[in-house]
């Protein structure tokens, strides 16, 4: 009561005794029309560190052929870091947890393969009919959730849209976040959406949201700062992990947001990426984008525009890349839990 944070280091331990006795093998079994690879079922079943990671950002969120470059490089990133990496994804209409190099290809080349960008209403459809999916965010959640896997990594989450109290564009994510029980290692929100009222609703959602550094300037994947704060920020992967720990313990099933800020050596100048987010939001509207195409759209333009540039705005391109690896990279430590 005197506001000194009091210790509940023996209850987390003997917790944490309990849930390594959780028969894991069981669960698996139950999934049936889940196709999980035999790398991430070994790790989840020997309670090793599994990190999820979504395929929309490979099927609709970067060109053919950097997007399988890029997915395999974040794998390896991972893997460096003593963690098992599972990208989910829809082949052919089977729900999978972990492919392989050869089917991360297939998948990545979009020409050919023609996946649907999935997310929670998706899903269904797109097992039904048999088709091939990139998993959203949201989408990697819900089936994270299913087997078991509890830390997620991905570049930036969607959120709400600009001018989204008109339009009610707010992405699926955040309602997923809010029931996934799942902890989300991004790089922030991207500034094509609206920041301040992204973090409103995660608010609303119950997700716990932290910067990770000493500071609670949340990023905007580009760039540090978005000039909004998160309300909390951790300064470990331990700490982050202790919350990941109560999260459970307390049975919330809410999800948590960790955002780690791009290395100042990978960072853009706000300025410049400011004005090519305005120029493709401009684009957008001009096109009458609208619905589920609107996040790949902009990503497509601002791609386009950096890379058309000039050579300084291509290496920030290159950059965007590595920004994605690094923060995913600190996952792994996240995932040591
Ligand atoms: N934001 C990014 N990069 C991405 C996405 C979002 O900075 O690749 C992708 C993710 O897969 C995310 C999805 O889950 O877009 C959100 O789409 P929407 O805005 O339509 O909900
Ligand atoms: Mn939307």
């Amino acid at each position: 009561l005197d506001g000194t944070p009091r210790k509940n280091e023996t209850k987390k331990e003997k917790d944490i005794e309990d849930l390594s006795d959780f028969d894991f093998s069981d669960m698996l079994s139950n999934f049936n029309n889940i196709q999980i690879s035999e790398e991430v079922r070994a790790a989840l079943q020997n309670d090793n560190a599994v990190v999820s990671l979504e395929s929309t950002i490979i099927t609709h969120g970067m060109p053919y052929p950097q997007n399988v470059k890029c997915a395999l490089e974040v794998e390896a990133v991972v893997r460096d870091q003593g963690a098992v990496p599972a990208t989910v994804a829809i082949v052919q209409g089977q729900i999978r947890v972990g492919l392989d190099e050869n089917e991360l290809t297939r998948l990545g080349d979009v020409q050919k393969s023609r996946p649907i960008k999935t997310s929670r209403r998706d899903l269904a459809y797109v097992v039904g009919k048999g088709l091939n999916g990139g998993t959203t965010v949201s989408g990697t959640l819900v089936l994270a959730k299913k087997v078991g896997i509890p830390v997620f990594a991905t570049g930036g989450i969607g959120g709400v849209h600009r001018e989204g109290e008109t339009t009610l564009d707010i992405s699926a994510d955040l309602t997923e976040l809010g029931k996934c029980g799942v902890a989300v290692v991004s790089s922030g929100v991207k500034s094509i959406l609206d920041i301040p009222k992204t973090l409103e609703y995660l608010e609303t959602e119950g997700v716990f949201v932290a910067t990770f550094g000493d500071t609670t300037d949340f990023p905007a994947f580009y760039s540090r700062k978005s000039g909004c704060h998160a309300p909390y920020s951790v300064e470990t992967a331990a700490e982050a992990a202790k919350i990941i720990h109560w999260n459970r313990t307390l049975n919330l099933q809410s999800g948590m947001l960790f955002a780690v800020p791009v290395p100042e050596q990978f960072a853009f100048d706000e300025n410049v990426i400011n004005d090519v987010i305005a120029e493709a939001l401009e684009d957008a509207k001009r096109n009458g984008i609208r619905g589920k195409e609107i996040t790949p759209f902009l990503l497509g333009r601002i791609g386009e525009i950096t890379a058309g540039k000039s050579l300084e705005t291509s290496i920030l391109r290159y950059r965007s890349q590595v920004t994605f690896l690094v923060a995913t990279g600190k996952s792994g430590n996240a995932a040591g839990c």
